[in-house]
């Protein structure tokens, strides 16, 4: 009896270590290992032919779920609602947010926020964090993370349960881009430091703006960027790219899909966590050869989005500017930067 206990434990075991090989021989067949030069030349375009993610998009939907059929010859059609790599552009009316929401609420994901208020820009977080509660994700679970280097001014904002802010104090500076540009290196560092494998999407957000209306699950991409608004019914040439050639922020005339705003992006963590680190390296490497790009790290932004492209596109309802009339494509503001007078909230012009 126990002779054959001890044969059955060794064979459980030999079984249990089979399987153990077996698995460990699956997952790393299907790893691409990417160094980090590799990485950064990938990201910036340098580099073709390697298959950088591997994105599972598997949406599962409740059964029985009632609602409005879908239609392929009917919606829209007043505005573009697809890019030609095939990358969705978001618009009021070509999604339902309950379809998605119970999509996204059985997957129990959870959404990391960014948004810097550095020195006077405090002033904007109130309004900011209030209607991001009423607007923002509503019903997920949602994590805000202020960066500011006046933690104690910080406003107590009620929130839902599995909803809060986290504060991190930040030095400040006397040059406004700085502080705008160097928003990607603490992006950066939040995702590796804290948000890797715990968190699933992230956006990072400017703090001068306010939500007005809905903002959710249907933003939700692997790399998702925002339409400008100030550019969206123009010619590429107008579009203020950083146009010399020796900045790595270059994007040449006749180059360029649109113009995306540095002021909301997103998207999954992975992929945000790339973007931020290419655009923080390029523009530290442009810094050190004395160059900084006409919208610093917006420029980077752009230029990263021209090489690797956005599988998501926000309209610009998901950040219009309140000093704009509302043009008539946009049937809702769901996000919008508010009206502020630069040389009293800057600390240097
Ligand atoms: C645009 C972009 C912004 C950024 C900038 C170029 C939009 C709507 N805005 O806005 O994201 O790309 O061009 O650098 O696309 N901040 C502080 N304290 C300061 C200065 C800035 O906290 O003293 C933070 C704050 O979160 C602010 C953000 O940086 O929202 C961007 O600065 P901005 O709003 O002054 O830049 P702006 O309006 O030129």
């Amino acid at each position: 009896m126990y002779s054959l206990n001890g044969k059955f434990g060794a064979l459980v075991t030999m079984m249990a270590l089979l399987l153990a090989l077996l698995y460990c021989y699956i997952s790393l067949s299907f790893r691409v290992v990417v160094t980090f030069e590799q990485e950064q030349a990938i990201a910036n375009g340098r580099s073709a032919g390697t298959v950088r993610k591997n994105h599972v998009f598997h949406l599962v939907a409740p059964d029985h779920l009632m609602y409005k059929q879908p239609s392929i010859v009917e919606g829209r059609t007043d505005v573009v609602t697809v890019t030609p790599w095939l990358a969705p552009v978001v618009w009021e009316g070509t999604f339902n947010p309950e379809l998605l929401d119970s999509i996204y609420r059985q997957q129990n994901i959870s959404i990391a926020a960014t948004v810097f208020a550095v020195g006077k820009y405090i002033m904007f977080l109130k309004d900011f964090l209030e209607t991001a509660e009423q607007h923002f994700f509503v019903g997920f679970r949602v994590q805000i993370f202020v960066f500011t280097d006046r933690p104690n001014e910080v406003p107590k904002v009620k929130m839902a349960a599995d909803r809060g802010v986290t504060v991190h104090a930040v030095p400040s500076s006397n040059r406004w881009q700085v502080i705008s540009a160097r928003r990607m290196e603490l992006v950066q560092e939040l995702i590796e430091q804290k948000l890797q494998g715990k968190t699933d999407y992230i956006f990072c957000l400017d703090v001068d703006s306010k939500f007005h209306n809905r903002w959710g699950t249907e933003s939700l991409g692997g790399l998702v960027a925002v339409i400008h608004p100030g550019y969206y019914w123009d010619p590429r040439s107008n579009f203020p790219y950083e146009r010399r050639a020796q900045s790595r922020a270059y994007v040449a005339v006749g180059e360029g899909d649109f113009y995306y705003c540095g002021g909301a992006f997103g998207g999954n963590i992975e992929e945000v966590r790339l973007l931020a680190k290419t655009c923080r390296s390029n523009f530290e490497a442009d810094s050190a050869d004395g160059l900084e790009a006409a919208w610093q790290e917006e420029s980077h932004l752009n230029r990263y989005m021209w090489i690797n492209k956005p599988s998501k596109i926000l309209s610009p309802e998901y950040l219009w500017q309140d000093f704009k009339s509302r043009n008539r494509e946009i049937q809702i503001i769901r996000f919008s930067g508010i009206v502020k007078n630069y040389a009293d909230i800057r600390p240097n012009v």
